[in-house]
């Protein structure tokens, strides 16, 4: 199969790690990259031997022949270069959150099924190997019906530092971590039918909430709780780790610190741990996802060279933006929202 050509556009701190992940995949080439700040876009071109360097996405656009485009920019700008590159006819895979608003992401995706240009959502998350292997549990049928799950993800990591943008959004840890952690939840658990969120902003030097709670009825009737937070001490203060704990009607399954994974039944304790591979690109803080950017990456490329459908489409990722708004409208009314 003849390799795919792609561009990035974005050289900013996660596209390091994007052009990282591609580096461990057969089948697809970074032919050019574009930033506005085209110091940058050089280094990142050096640093991973782009041969072509633009300032702007229009020109790139024009003069470069691409298979892909890896949108790996600010939020706001994603819907600007997904209807440059669909004016192109070219696919586009796109950073979360896809859009700004709801409105946005679905004028987003009707655009591009309207020109029939294959679109995808980087949501990687979901791809981590401790994660996958509690799916694997929940679909061995081990733990009978599941009666209620639980997603901690709440540490005091200064994510600031390195993506300082974040101080000044408006909407925080629902369109940051939460398009994540809601896209596990419809991973592990399926579509939910209704939900309740409070939110709460701790730290004084932000915009935007860095406390959610969420409550969703699931609508196979599982009761499931996610709960996110910046603002937190605890003993499972474990950036970036995802805590879960599943109870079903013949047995649980808990995913705890450094990806110890807990299987109770009646026949006893199993406890295995699921590590994340490490890659020397990788960032020791940040290994845990960056492992999960190559599975992601694949599954998008595998789609992308005409196999198997992709898990995160643009389509299936307007699922998990509607939980995302969905979550700010039930915190703004103090009631929950229903949602099928
Ligand atoms: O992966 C992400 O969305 C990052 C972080 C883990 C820091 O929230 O923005």
């Amino acid at each position: 199969m003849s390799e795919l050509r792609f561009a990035v556009f974005g050289s900013g701190f996660w596209s390091r790690f994007q052009l990282g992940g591609w580096s461990e995949l057969d089948g697809a080439r970074c032919v050019a990259i574009c930033d506005p700040d085209m110091a940058k876009a050089k280094a990142m071109a050096n640093a991973f031997s782009i041969p072509a360097v633009y300032d702007d996405a229009q020109d790139l656009l024009s003069h470069e022949t691409l298979d892909f485009v890896d949108i790996v920019t600010d939020v706001d700008s994603h819907g600007p270069l997904v209807n440059k590159a669909a004016d192109h006819g070219i696919a586009v895979i796109c950073q979360k959150p896809m859009g700004p608003t709801l409105e946005i992401a679905e004028a987003m995706v009707q655009r591009c099924l309207r020109d029939r240009v294959p679109f995808f959502v980087h949501e990687n998350w979901r791809w981590q190997a401790p994660l996958r292997a509690i799916k694997a549990v929940i679909d061995s049928g081990r733990l009978g019906n599941i009666v209620r799950g639980r997603i901690d993800y709440a540490n005091s990591f200064p994510v600031f530092d390195n993506q300082p943008f974040l101080k000044q959004l408006d909407r925080f840890i629902l369109t940051d971590i939460g398009t994540h952690i809601l896209d596990v939840a419809r991973f592990l658990w399926g579509e939910a039918s209704e939900l309740f969120c409070l939110t709460r902003r701790i730290r004084t030097d932000i915009r935007g909430e860095d406390v959610a709670t969420v409550m969703m009825r699931m609508t196979d009737g599982v009761t499931v709780t996610c709960n996110m937070s910046y603002a937190s001490k605890w003993e499972f203060d474990r950036f970036p780790e995802t805590m879960v704990a599943i109870e079903g009607t013949l047995g649980g399954v808990s995913l705890g610190p450094d990806f110890t994974i807990k299987v109770v039944t009646d026949e006893g304790t199993e406890v295995n741990r699921v590590a994340p591979q490490r890659y020397p690109w990788s960032e020791p803080a940040y290994a845990l996802i960056h492992s999960s950017i190559v599975q992601c990456n694949q599954n998008l490329l595998t789609a992308l060279q005409g196999g198997a459908t992709a898990e995160t489409t643009a389509e299936d990722n307007l699922e998990t933006l509607k939980l995302v708004f969905a979550c700010y409208e039930s915190a703004a009314k103090g009631q929950s929202v229903r949602l099928r």
